[in-house]
């Protein structure tokens, strides 16, 4: 690590490919000299976006803008050079290569440039994770949590709470006379109890695991219940194969939806017959049985107009909610059966109560009370708030007993606060930072 903060490192910051503009980043003492080197034009003025020409050895490169931004005022603290060539990745390997060319430069690792942010005292640990969190972010809610956690708002907390418990140490080692207060408890039970074993396990009610895949949406029924015509109305695009012969759909296929909140995946199912007609109609049944296993929400699509399936009743029993299709040529079957699920009517081919379904599919998945709390997403975090509350727990014990064991509960405190430190990076060894960093993309 030491020697990664002493070279210059340079990275493509965009995908791979080919694209209208691509993103290029350097950062490190030798940015200047990259400068001077490839873009013999450009006035480094800090923060200023300038067109100037790139070129190596007399060789033009291409057009570029270039913008220069000096230490410690960039996103790492160090020098950082931006360079926004066309998206040809010729161009950019040309780039690349006479970048390099520049001594003390070498290619950039995953996560690096957020790695020297964080060195270089930009961002603390929780806001470095926020990073990724903010790249990974497909739905309204983790977004903002992202953008929440980058602005410092759980390392406040953390810190807050760390001095809490740092103030109950120095009372522990202070070894004060306990004061009884009015429900006969000492002044560090209080501390512990009240404040920091509550904020404490506050912290951990708000994890969620982090949803690295899209929530999945199975629709299955029977078949020819318009179950891909439902999916094509939903995307707005001629997606799946749609006809009036029953078992059209064999194999399970995944579908992109984006709501209004975030996406999800919608998955088409091949229909569930009462009875498999040949082999393949008993693989694809079974087929459909397991993706359902895996939905987090099963969706049962029933025609409204023609005779409800024998099995029904089963298929109703599988799902948490109903749409009745069809309900352009007549709603009888819908009316004489409804199921206790919430049911929802549609005409896919017209388009009728689809947007409806759209925003109820967007309430089930994000749903809206929920936006204000700040969701700790990252593992690494809990698992701090964890080793805290077991310290913290182990400290108020000690303390219980008959003839408190101050200097023992005061050394379970230290280790509480030391495990706090940590989500921040105040306190962190090289092989924690090297796993975060490492699951970043090159460039970032
Ligand atoms: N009028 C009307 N026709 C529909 C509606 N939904 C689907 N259809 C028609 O019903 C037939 C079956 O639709 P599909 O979407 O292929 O049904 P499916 O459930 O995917 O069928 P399988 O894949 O065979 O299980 C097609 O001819 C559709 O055009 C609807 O709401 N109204
Ligand atoms: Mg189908």
């Amino acid at each position: 690590m030491a020697n990664k903060e002493t070279t210059t490192i340079v990275a493509l910051a965009t995908p791979p490919g080919t694209s209208a503009i691509a993103a290029l980043r350097v950062s490190g003492s030798a940015v200047k000299n990259v400068c001077k080197t490839i873009l013999p034009n450009f006035k480094m003025q800090p923060r200023v976006a300038s067109l100037t020409e790139a070129s190596f050895n007399d060789k033009i490169i291409d057009e570029l803008i270039a913008v220069f931004f000096s230490a410690p005022n960039s996103y790492t603290g160090e020098d950082v050079l931006e360079l926004f060539p066309h998206g040809n990745p010729f161009i950019v390997r040309k780039l690349i290569e006479a970048i390099c060319k520049v001594p003390g430069v070498r290619l950039a690792e995953r996560g690096e440039f957020t790695q020297r942010a964080f060195l270089n005292g930009k961002l603390d640990l929780t806001q470095a994770e926020a990073v990724g969190a903010l790249l990974a972010a497909n739905n309204s809610k983790s977004l903002s949590d992202a953008q929440r956690l980058l602005s410092g708002e759980i390392s406040s907390e953390i810190n807050a709470l760390a001095e809490s418990v740092k103030g109950a140490s120095a009372l522990l080692e202070l070894e004060v006379d306990f004061a009884e207060d009015t429900e006969g408890k000492t002044t560090s039970e209080v501390l512990l109890e009240h404040k920091i074993l509550q904020h404490l396990q506050n912290l951990k009610k708000r994890f969620r695991a982090s949803q690295s895949e899209l929530p999945k949406a199975a629709l299955f029924g029977a078949p020819n219940a318009g179950k891909s015509s439902l999916i094509n109305a939903l995307v707005k695009q001629n997606r799946l194969l749609v006809s009036e012969t029953p078992g059209t759909t064999r194999d399970f296929v995944e579908v992109p939806l984006h709501l209004p909140s975030g996406d999800i995946l919608l998955i088409d199912t091949a229909g569930f017959a009462n009875k498999a007609q040949n082999k393949i109609d008993e693989m694809a049944m079974q087929k459909s049985q397991e993706i359902l296993e895996k939905a987090n929400l099963k969706i049962l699509v029933t025609d409204a107009s023609a005779p409800l399936p024998d099995d029904f009743e089963k298929l109703a029993g599988m799902a948490n909610l109903a749409v009745w299709t069809h309900t352009d040529i007549s709603c009888k079957f819908f009316d004489e059966k409804k199921s206790d699920l919430g049911n929802f009517k549609v005409a896919s081919p017209k388009g009728e109560g689809i947007e409806e379904f759209i925003n109820v599919l967007d309430n089930i998945f994000f749903p809206k009370d929920e936006a204000e709390e700040l969701w700790i997403t990252s593992e690494r975090q809990i698992a701090c708030i964890e080793k805290a509350e077991v310290c913290a727990l182990r400290a108020l014990e000690l303390l219980k007993q008959p003839e408190p064991a101050i200097e023992l509960a005061a050394f379970e405190m230290r280790e509480a606060r030391n495990a706090l430190c940590s989500i921040t990076g105040e306190i962190s060894d090289e092989s924690i930072l090297n796993s975060i960093f490492s699951s970043y993309c090159i460039g970032k």
